[in-house]
């Protein structure tokens, strides 16, 4: 039977009530890690939207493990509560709450994207020193070159994303997504750009994935074996390398299957600013379907797949498992209702919660405020 956008998805014991994923975006809106208002209404919001799955943003596993000093944390108890109440909110609407947890890597210490997005001046009170996998900087708008991670440094980051990931669970969360992306810590340890260490943790593929799998492995033991365990991971950097890159990737990725992964979001690397992405909808469908065939994993990919027709072909298509929407939903968070009546789902508005389809259902002439010319 072919699956839609519309199917249901199961994982482990959590089962997701169509494709529709809400993947992670930073809101930028904490302080000192804390969930606030925003989030709680922001995180209810996209629920309420009819996504089966809404994975909540990058939350430091640390608080160097931040990009500014403006994200979410969990590297304490104190963290629990209020991410406990952005995991009922989603669940209370229908959707199941994911987490990413994260560590930035020598991307952290960063401003606020609409406030600069580099690097914070180190005589800033608020900045502090980013740690990577060598004394190596990522360049461009982020130059301060960070402190290589000691061998002890190392077992530290990975018992904070086990901690991390306990507490995820303890807050109510039923995914949780592994930030092995983007250039931050895990992926720049993969990333000769990044990457020149002479001791276990650098060298030939073997070395530079050995961070990844280790943190895979004390995930694994921290979360619950019935859950969904994923990882989102950068499989080309489009630097001219991607033939070697894409490669050792995938070889990568089929040894977290074996470490216990159960899903995986192919994203980009971002280890360079050098790279030139070609940018357009659904360009990473291509290599998301390579990951899945040479792999064997069920994946998901973001990047432009905002048109209904586009994440539904791909889905149809068994390019991907789960479709990514990330910045239609900011702009509509009710994006699962028109991806509905898009693709002709039957009843469409009861993908959204009843409060909101039955009157959407009876009342055919609400006006249609996009129709109206301004001016
Ligand atoms: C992001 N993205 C992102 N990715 C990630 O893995 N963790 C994160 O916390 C964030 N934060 C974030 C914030 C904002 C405001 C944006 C726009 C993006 C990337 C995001 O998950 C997604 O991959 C991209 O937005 C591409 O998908 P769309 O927007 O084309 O559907
Ligand atoms: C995606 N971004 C990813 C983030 C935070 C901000 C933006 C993350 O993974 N935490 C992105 C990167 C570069 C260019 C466009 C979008």
């Amino acid at each position: 039977m072919t699956n839609t956008l519309f199917s249901e998805f199961r994982l482990k014991d959590v089962q997701l009530r169509n494709r529709i994923a809400v993947p992670p975006m930073c809101q930028y809106m904490a302080t000192d890690g804390f969930v606030n208002d925003w989030h709680l209404s922001h995180y209810a919001g996209l629920a309420r939207g009819g996504a089966g799955l809404v994975i909540v943003e990058a939350t430091g596993v640390l608080p160097e493990g931040r990009i500014t000093p403006a994200c979410l944390g969990l590297w304490s108890d104190d963290h629990i509560e209020g991410l406990a109440g952005v995991a009922r909110q989603i669940r209370n609407a229908g959707a199941v709450p994911g987490i990413q947890i994260a560590h930035a890597g020598r991307k952290a210490s960063a401003h606020r994207p609409w406030e600069g997005d580099d690097h914070i001046d180190p005589a800033d009170p608020s900045a502090w020193t980013p740690r990577g996998p060598s004394a190596v900087a990522f360049g461009g708008g982020l130059p301060r070159v960070p402190e290589a991670l000691s061998i002890e440094d190392i077992a530290d980051v990975r018992t904070a994303f086990a901690n991390a990931a306990r507490r995820a669970a303890k807050a109510g969360f039923e995914w949780l997504e592994l930030h092995f992306a983007h250039g931050y810590l895990a992926q720049s340890f993969f990333s000769p750009h990044a990457n020149q260490r002479t001791d276990a943790y650098g060298g030939d593929e073997a070395g530079r994935g050995r961070f990844l799998l280790e943190t895979l492995d004390d995930v694994r033991e921290a979360w619950p074996e019935n859950l969904p365990l994923t990882i989102r991971f950068g499989v080309a950097e489009y630097d001219g390398n991607d033939d070697v890159t894409t490669l050792e990737s995938v070889r990568l990725i089929r040894q977290f299957r074996e470490h216990g992964a159960d899903f995986i979001s192919v994203t980009l690397g971002f280890n360079t600013p050098m790279a030139e992405i070609p940018w357009g909808a659904g360009f990473m469908l291509p290599l998301a379907e390579r990951v899945r065939q040479e792999t064997g994993m069920p994946v998901a990919t973001a990047w432009g797949l905002g048109a209904p027709r586009l994440a539904d072909k791909g889905i149809r298509d068994e390019q991907i498992d789960l479709a990514m929407i990330g910045r239609a939903h900011l702009a509509n968070p009710f994006w699962p209702l028109q991806a509905a009546r898009t693709l002709g789902v039957e009843r469409p508005e009861w993908v959204l919660p009843a409060p909101y389809a039955h009157w959407l259902e009876r009342y055919h002439e609400v006006p249609d405020l996009s129709a109206e010319e301004v001016g």
